[in-house]
This record gives structure tokens, C-alpha cells and sequence, in this order.
């Protein structure tokens, strides 16, 4: 019987996939894995917190448990600090970015974006919640401290990309440039195994995830595209379902495999809409890409974006090619009309 590959197993056997192929892209690779079954484990637990908090189970610095999305944020920029492949790291958790700035980060090649905990708010409520990362070559010169620049890039500049899905089972998705891979992690064991080589997104699909909630705050090319979602015309498979966790790795994920687009557009409560552009869009764009699907602000590549701020928003469409392209045609279509 042929033994599944295990994720650190496959990380050393696609090295070779790398233009840049040191060793360094796996080692950073293989930090956030290890990172992620601790952030697993915990969130495994978090049903439990408060019967433990009642039984006062502080920790042993008499310090009240820490919220998730902290703690998580903590775990992987330990991981990354631990070696030496990463000079720094923006977080969502974080203000600015992080300088590991000491004579071995300095000389290291990469940078990482990263959103800890995405959707942490609906932990309270036992539903599923991710990790998304983002990682690129430095553009400052090795040896100095990580600048500013080099946390700005576009996203077709990213070397590898993935999220995590906390779920009914644990998932790490990622890319580097060269297909999509996903692997399910395997509680009893303790390891990520490849469960799905080679994915790709349905070309189209039956699902539409949008806050309907904002309809009345949508530009009218949104609201136009959500009636035709609705609409009944069975050649076209419409109606399509409604599907919105609230959760994006998650709704992006069930998406991935079934077929179906996200939209977070932008909305007169939110000109930019909410997401992130650094470490929750590009990242989950770079997967899309490399999956067969597409990932669009409405109306060009959400990749070729010139980013301005680490913590910049962007309205987001992403998913099955022919549905993003479908929402792109109403955004032109009804762009000069207010809504
Ligand atoms: P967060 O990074 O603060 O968790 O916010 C991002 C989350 C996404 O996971 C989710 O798709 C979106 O916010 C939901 O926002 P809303 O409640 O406005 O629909
Ligand atoms: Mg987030």
C-alpha cells in the first residue's frame, strides 16, 4: 500500500518547483505548518475556555486566557522569529509591520502578510475560521532592516500564497505559483496529509456569497448582478443558492470546490468595502489564479493592484472565472448610475 504524503513531505519533494530553490521557501513553508496545528489545537479548545476560565484556569503568569485571534497572531510570528528565513512580517493584528531586526533576519529573502485568524468572530459560535498568508521576495537589499516597500507589492509579485481553514476538519491550502494543493490534517497523527492534488475551481457554479444585509448601501451594478443571481432561468442554472458564512477562508473554500463567487464590494458605509487587500485578497487571488478561477476588484485583477497601505481595503470579487467575469459585465455595464 502506497502511504499518503504527508505536507512536510511534499513541501521538500516540490522544492525543486521553485525558480529560487534553496531549501529557505520550504523551511519558511514548514514554519507555518507547525505554527498552524498549535493555533489548531487551541481553537479545538475554545469551546472549553470558559469552563476552564470558571475553574480559574488562568495560566501560570496569573494572566487571563488570551483571545484566539492574539493568540494566533503571537504563534505565527514566533514561528516565523524562530529561524531565519523571514526579515519581517505584517499582521492584520498588527499596526505596522514587524522588523525581525537583528544580523541574521536581516540577511534573510522573505517577507509575510499575514491575517491570523480571519473570521474570528464567529468562533463564539463553533463555526469555522482560517489563516491566510502571503509571502514575497524582499526588494530592499538584504542585509538591512525589512522597509516599508517591501510589504507594498502587488500580488502577482507573490512567490506562494495558502490559508487554513479551521473546520469540521482542519485543511492547508497553498500555492507557489505552480497548481494549487490541499492537505487535511489528521488529528490523531498530528500531520497534514495531501488529500487534494492538483485542484482546480469549477469554471462556474450554483453559489453566490454576499452580506445581503448591505444590499441598499451595494453600487447598482452589485445589486443588479444579485437579480440576476436570482432570477429564474434553469439553461443558466439560475436561481443560484445563497451561501454566506461570514468566515471568508471558509466561504471561499466551499466555493473553490463546488463553483461559486464571493463578493464583498465596496458600499456607501464602506467605499473600499472591507477586506483586505495585503493578506486576505491577494493571497486568496494567487490560489484562485492557480486554481482556474479569477479574482477582480469589480473591474481589473485584483493582483496587478499597486498596494499604498499595509492595511488597505479593496472591494473583492472572487471565484469560478465565468461568475467573476459575469459580476464584472454588470459593474461596467452600470457604472455611472448611483445607487
Ligand atoms: P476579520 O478579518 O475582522 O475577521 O474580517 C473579515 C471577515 C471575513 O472573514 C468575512 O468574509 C467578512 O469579514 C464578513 O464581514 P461582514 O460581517 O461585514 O459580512
Ligand atoms: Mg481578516
Amino acid at each position: 500500500m502506497k502511504l499518503p504524503l504527508t505536507l512536510g513531505e511534499f513541501i521538500i519533494e516540490n522544492q525543486r518547483d521553485f525558480p529560487y530553490a534553496s531549501g529557505e521557501l520550504s523551511q519558511l513553508l514548514s514554519s507555518l505548518r507547525i505554527a498552524a496545528k498549535v493555533v489548531n489545537r487551541e481553537i479545538n479548545k475554545a469551546g472549553l475556555a470558559d469552563i476552564r476560565g470558571a475553574a480559574g484556569n488562568d495560566n501560570v503568569q496569573g494572566e487571563a486566557q488570551q483571545k484566539l485571534d492574539v493568540f494566533a497572531n503571537d504563534i505565527f510570528i514566533r514561528s516565523l522569529r524562530a529561524r531565519g528565513e523571514v526579515c519581517g512580517v505584517g499582521s492584520e493584528e498588527e499596526e505596522d509591520f514587524i522588523s525581525f531586526n537583528d544580523p541574521i533576519h536581516n540577511t534573510s529573502k522573505y517577507v509575510v502578510l499575514i491575517d491570523p485568524l480571519d473570521g474570528s468572530s464567529n468562533i463564539d459560535v463553533n463555526v469555522s475560521v482560517g489563516t491566510i498568508f502571503s509571502i514575497y521576495r524582499r526588494v530592499s537589499d538584504p542585509g538591512t532592516p525589512v522597509q516599508m516597500r517591501d510589504f507594498l507589492q502587488s500580488g502577482s509579485e507573490q512567490v506562494a500564497s495558502g490559508y487554513i481553514v479551521y473546520g469540521s476538519s482542519t485543511m492547508l491550502v497553498y500555492t507557489t505559483g505552480r497548481g494549487v494543493n490541499g492537505f487535511t490534517f489528521d488529528p490523531g497523527i498530528g500531520s497534514f496529509y495531501l488529500s487534494h492534488p492538483n485542484l482546480t475551481i469549477p469554471r462556474r457554479g450554483k453559489i453566490y456569497s454576499i452580506n445581503e444585509g448591505n444590499y441598499v448601501h451595494f453600487p447598482e451594478g452589485v445589486k443588479k448582478y444579485i437579480k440576476f443571481c436570482q432570477e429564474f432561468n434553469p439553461e443558466s442554472d439560475r436561481p443560484y443558492s445563497s451561501r454566506y458564512i461570514g468566515s471568508l477562508v471558509s466561504d471561499f473554500h466551499r466555493n473553490m470546490l463546488k463553483g461559486g463567487i464571493y463578493i464583498y464590494p465596496k458600499g456607501t458605509t464602506a467605499p473600499n468595502g472591507k477586506l483586505r487587500l495585503l493578506y486576505e485578497c491577494n493571497p486568496l487571488a494567487f490560489i484562485a489564479e492557480q486554481a482556474g478561477g479569477k479574482a477582480s476588484d469589480g473591474y481589473g485583477r485584483i493582483m496587478e493592484i499597486v498596494p499604498t497601505d499595509l492595511h488597505q481595503r479593496v472591494p473583492y470579487f472572487i471565484g469560478s472565472i465565468e461568475m467573476v467575469e459575469e459580476a464584472e459585465r454588470f459593474m461596467k455595464q452600470y457604472a455611472d448610475l448611483v445607487s
